[in-house]
């Protein structure tokens, strides 16, 4: 199944942009994941691959073969509970690492509602929905005594030892929370879940495949319907919440003329003080010294999602192009914070005059400069990095900008914007939506999320959606994911008329947005949830997720935290199919994952390693909901008259189709 990508360098690598640099000398003269991955010389070990490898104790390490009696584990575990387990402390590690993001970003909140961070509380409406939520009084306070509030509940819920107090969890549809009540996962906060999880999967304490995953999916609630979704929420209300934008993605950013620092990781913190500072004036006549035009601030991977959605900051490269970036001999710093940082990062760079920042105590790296970040001077913290950095200019090298791999994209759709969008400015709604989808316009909605990796073809996500619209499904993508789909060119509303359905395409282009909707960081999943939710509750597609035409997928997963995303979408009744999963040594769990989870959660997942065949699964599944809700019969395909044009058409993004500018709406 795996396919390398075989690059000598670059046979099976289809990133044009990623090509034309590998062909590049200075980047021959590099050694990157493609050189490790073909000189490994080993294939994968097929138990690890299979999930049945079990080191939880020292007895082993034992390699479970199922159904064969001499290859269970020295304590007797059979294959279906040491794939659990497995299975299970992954998510638990994925849900930590979105827990530990959030609590940074609430502490953040915090800092910032009491006046010790150069931001400030931008968007009070949201402040004041979610506030509410949190019954917090908001007549008459001022927004930051409201924001000060709200940032201590939140950050009390991590810890919370009941399952009463995850606020967030009230807003997902009636049924859901039934049912996790009646299965007794109704999480409680993410620090107990996770703990929970760890000790579950301990030796000699939960044996049974099938509970072990009751708490696998408790522990992927806390972290999509929790700590995600704070994190989301409370980083909208600081920084703005995201609305249409236009900005450029690739590795073509980067500018011959300006101090190009690329900032890569995950919280926003850091990235978001980094914008402030690059318009400082003392930085910008630093870097006029040195001789560049200013700073050219540039994103990587899911912090370069979060200022592309609030500000418009291009993006250079994503998770399988970070040392693309490196490798093209321009960059002057890389800012690192935490999560998907390789660790080559320092070895690409070694004979170049770029530093590699560390920036967080959590995550120091050999070889590399560390600059603490400390969010209560983040200002100076800041100018001290963009300092190094514009030190950094004037003994750039031999380099290469792959200057022709640039594109243009439209992103900025939170759920706040899909409402309004389709809804309306002055009543935003999801009636829109869900008419569309009854009358067969749109077939139903399917996110393209998560990460990529180097083992399979890096295609996957741009033929599943291609596939996806062409069959008129709209997609919202998230993460790298998302990343890809814009180099791809369908991220721009002319996307819809030369990739999408007719249908599709006629939606698309009477509100003026693409096919494929970037609705953020991994984080930023947790605006799925409420997409969802705001579905459900407009009505007409059932009373329930499980009900509604609706699928995801992250086809080229690498991390720990998609399979959490995973999990929790599956537990809040969303379909999840991926291209494979460290599974398939137990056909016991394997079969309980993909249909004993159905009768659980009713949803379950799936896999299937071609991209194309991926896709087709996604749309048959996509029309069974449509077929239980009794739209599947073929209309006659209604075309939009001029009186229905004119409607939407009062109610087009503002935003798109305008060079960014973050204005609120
Ligand atoms: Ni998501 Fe971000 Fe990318 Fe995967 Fe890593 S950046 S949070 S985990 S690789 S999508």
């Amino acid at each position: 199944m795996a396919k390398s990508p075989g690059c000598n360098k670059c046979n099976e690598i289809t990133e044009a942009s990623t090509r034309d640099l590998l062909n590049q000398d200075l980047a021959k003269q590099v050694r990157t994941a493609y050189d490790r991955i073909e000189s490994r010389g080993m294939a994968a070990c097929l138990f690890g691959s299979g999930g049945t490898c079990c080191r939880n104790c020292n007895m082993g390490p034992c390699q479970i073969i199922e159904g064969v009696e001499s290859m269970i584990g020295v304590c007797g575990a059979t294959a279906d509970t040491v794939a659990a387990r497995n299975f299970a402390r992954t998510i638990a590690a994925g849900a930590a690492a979105h827990t530990d993001h959030a609590r940074e970003m609430v502490r953040g909140f915090i800092a910032t509602a009491k006046g010790e961070t150069p931001h400030e509380i931008k968007d009070v409406e949201k402040l004041h929905k979610i506030a509410e939520l949190y019954e917090i009084e908001i007549e008459g306070r001022d927004k930051n005594e409201i924001a000060l509030e709200l940032g201590e509940k939140a950050l009390a819920e991590f810890g919370s030892q009941d399952e009463s107090f995850l606020t967030m969890t009230k807003r997902a549809p009636q049924k859901q929370q039934d049912q996790w009540k009646r299965n007794g996962i109704t999480p409680r906060g993410v620090d107990r879940e996770v703990v929970e999880m760890m000790h579950r999967t301990h030796m000699g304490v939960d044996q049974d495949h099938k509970n072990i995953m009751m708490q696998g999916a408790r522990c992927s609630l806390s972290d999509g319907w929790g700590s995600s979704m704070l994190s989301t929420e409370l980083t909208d209300i600081m920084f703005g919440t995201p609305v249409p934008k236009r900005s450029i993605i690739d590795l073509g950013v980067l500018r011959e003329d300006m101090v190009n620092v690329t900032v890569h990781g995950h919280e926003p913190l850091l990235a978001e003080s980094l914008c402030l500072v690059a318009e400082d004036d003392e930085i910008v006549a630093l870097a006029k010294k040195v001789g560049a035009k200013g700073i050219n601030l540039a994103g990587v991977c899911c912090t370069g999602n979060e200022i592309l959605m609030r500000h418009g900051v291009p993006v250079a490269g994503s998770f399988i192009q970070q040392e693309m970036v490196l490798a093209t001999g321009a960059v002057e710093a890389m800012v690192v914070d935490v999560q998907c940082v390789m660790q080559s990062l320092p070895q690409v760079v070694k004979s170049m005059h770029t530093d590699i920042i560390t920036t967080n105590y959590r995550a120091k790296m050999p070889d590399a400069i560390h600059i603490q970040f400390e969010e209560h001077d983040s200002y100076n913290s800041a100018k001290a990095i963009l300092k190094h950095a514009i030190n950094n200019f004037k003994k750039r090298g031999e380099h290469y900008i792959p200057k022709d791999h640039k594109l243009d994209i439209v992103v900025g759709f939170s759920h706040e914007t899909i409402n309004y969008m389709l809804g309306g400015r002055f009543r935003g709604s999801y009636r829109p939506l869900n008419d569309n989808i009854i009358n067969g316009r749109i077939r139903g909605v399917a996110a393209i999320v998560g990460c990529e990796h180097y083992k399979l073809s890096d295609d996957a996500h741009v033929t599943i959606a291609k596939e996806l619209i062409k069959n008129n499904v709209l997609v919202l993508a998230t993460g790298c994911a998302a990343q890809a789909l814009g180099r791809r060119g369908l991220m721009t509303p002319e996307a819809a008329a030369e990739f999408a359905g007719p249908g599709l395409a006629e939606v698309c282009e009477t509100v003026g947005m693409p096919p494929v909707l970037h609705v953020g960081s991994c984080v930023d999943n947790s605006r799925l949830l409420i997409a969802l939710t705001e579905m459900v509750k407009e009505g007409g597609l059932g009373d329930d997720i499980t009900e509604l035409p609706a699928v995801g997928t992250a086809p080229l997963w690498m991390s720990e935290k998609a399979v959490a995303i995973g999990q929790y979408f599956v537990s809040s009744g969303a379909h999840v199919i991926f291209q494979d999963l460290p599974i398939e040594g137990s056909k016991v769990f394997t079969e309980y994952l993909k249909e004993g989870m159905k009768e659980v959660f009713g949803a379950g997942w799936d896999t299937e390693s071609d991209p194309l065949k991926l896709a087709k699964k996604m749309i048959a599944a996509i029309d069974g909901k449509r077929e239980a809700l009794g739209i599947n019969k073929k209309q006659d395909r209604v075309l939009y008259d001029m009186a229905m044009r004119r409607d939407l058409e009062s109610k087009s993004l503002p935003g798109a189709g305008c060079g960014g500018g973050g204005e609120s709406h």
